[in-house]
C-alpha cells in the first residue's frame, strides 16, 4: 500500500530498484523465467548481489546529494563518475557500448563526444539510461524538471532519442509514484498521460499508449510479447511501467512480474521495482530480502539523505 512519509519513500525508490536488479540478475537473457526458480531465490539465504543498474543509480544519487537542493546534476561531473565506477568495478555486467564511452572519458574525450559517435554516429538507444534514473525523481520539484533531468542525465551516455527520451519517462514516472498523483491504481491512462505529456516525444506517445493497451494482460509472458523485454530503452521501459500499473500496492509482486517476463530481467525488474519502491516505501519491500542485499544500509541513508535535503 501506498505510505505518506517521504522518507520511507525516497528509501522505497532506491532499495526497491536495487532488490529488483539483485533478484533480477541470475535470471538475465532467458526467455521465460519458471515461478518455482523465483522462489528458490526468494527463499534462499545467500547475499544479493547487484549490478551495474545499481552501480550507475548509487553513483547519481550520491551526484545529486553532493550538488545540494536546487542544483540540479552537472553532467562532466557525473560523466566523470560514472565512468570511474565502471573502472572500479567492471565485473558487474556492463552493456557492451557503453563502456568504450566510459574508457574514452577516462582517457580524456569529452562524454560528449564518446557518446555521440557510438554506431556510427546515431548514439546508444540502449535502457542505461532509464535503469539508473530514478533518483532524479527524488530532487525535481516537479513532474517537467525530472522530464529535463532524466534527458540530461540519459544523454551522458545515451545520445539516440529512444534512449535519452527512455530515461526521461523512467524519470517521470518515479517522480509522480512519489508523489501519488495520479493514483495509478485508479487513474492509468491519466498517469500515462501525464508521462507522455512531460516526455513530449511523439515515439513515446504511442509507445505508452502501447502500456495503456496492455493494461488487461493476465500473464507476464503476453506482457512480454506485445511491449518487449530487451536492452533497448523502448523495449524495456514501456514493460516497466505496465508492470508498476498492474502491481503498484506490492512491490514484491511488481519485480516478481517483470522477472517472469524474462528478457532484461534485472534492468526491467529494477525499473519497476523503484516505481513502487517510491509509491510504497521501504517499509514494503519484503525484510528477509533486503538483509540479503548488497548495499542495503548505503542505500537506505542515501534515500533518507535525500529526502531530508
Ligand atoms: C548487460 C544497434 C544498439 C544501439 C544502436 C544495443 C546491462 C547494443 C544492464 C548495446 C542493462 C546494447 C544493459 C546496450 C544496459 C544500443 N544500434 N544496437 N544505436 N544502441 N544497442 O552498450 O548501459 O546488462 O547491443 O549503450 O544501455 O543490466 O551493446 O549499454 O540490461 O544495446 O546492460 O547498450 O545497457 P549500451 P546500456
Ligand atoms: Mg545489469
Ligand atoms: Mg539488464
Amino acid at each position: 500500500m501506498s505510505t505518506h512519509d517521504p522518507a520511507d519513500r525516497a528509501r522505497g525508490l532506491l532499495l526497491g530498484a536495487a532488490l529488483g536488479d539483485a533478484l533480477g540478475a541470475p535470471f538475465e537473457g532467458r526467455s521465460r523465467v519458471p515461478e518455482d526458480l523465483l522462489d528458490e531465490l526468494e527463499a534462499g539465504t545467500g547475499e544479493l548481489p547487484y549490478t551495474d543498474d545499481t552501480v550507475l543509480t548509487l553513483v547519481l544519487a550520491e551526484h545529486l546529494l553532493d550538488r545540494g537542493a536546487g542544483n540540479g546534476l552537472h553532467e562532466d561531473t557525473l560523466a566523470e563518475n560514472f565512468a570511474l565506477a565502471w573502472r572500479a568495478e567492471p565485473g558487474r555486467g556492463w552493456g557492451g557500448a557503453v563502456r568504450d564511452v566510459f574508457g574514452e572519458i577516462l582517457a580524456g574525450v569529452h562524454w560528449q563526444r564518446a557518446a555521440g559517435r557510438l554506431f556510427g554516429g546515431s548514439g546508444s538507444f540502449g535502457n542505461g539510461g532509464a535503469m539508473r534514473v530514478a533518483p532524479v525523481a527524488l530532487v525535481a520539484s516537479d513532474v517537467g524538471e525530472a522530464a529535463e533531468l532524466g534527458r540530461r542525465s540519459g544523454r551522458i551516455t545515451h545520445t539516440h532519442p529512444d534512449g535519452f527520451h527512455g530515461a526521461a519517462v523512467q524519470a517521470c514516472a518515479a517522480w509522480l509514484a512519489l508523489s501519488g498523483s495520479p493514483d495509478p491504481t485508479t487513474e492509468r491512462r491519466r498517469f500515462l498521460d501525464v508521462v507522455a505529456g512531460a516526455c513530449g516525444d511523439p515515439r513515446w506517445f504511442s509507445l505508452l499508449e502501447q502500456v495503456d493497451s496492455a493494461t488487461g494482460v493476465s500473464t507476464p509472458e503476453r506482457a512480454a510479447e506485445l511491449l518487449g523485454n530487451d536492452v533497448s530503452a523502448v523495449g524495456s521501459v514501456p514493460l516497466a511501467l505496465l508492470t508498476f500499473l498492474l502491481h503498484p500496492d506490492s512491490p514484491r509482486e511488481a519485480v516478481r512480474f517483470a522477472i517472469r517476463a524474462g528478457g532484461d530481467t534485472d534492468t526491467v525488474a529494477s525499473m519497476a521495482g523503484a516505481l513502487a519502491g517510491a509509491r510504497c516505501g521501504a517499509t514494503a519491500l519484503p525484510e528477509r530480502q533486503l538483509r540479503r542485499l548488497e548495499g542495503c544500509s548505503r542505500l537506505y541513508e542515501l534515500g533518507t539523505e535525500l529526502a531530508r535535503r
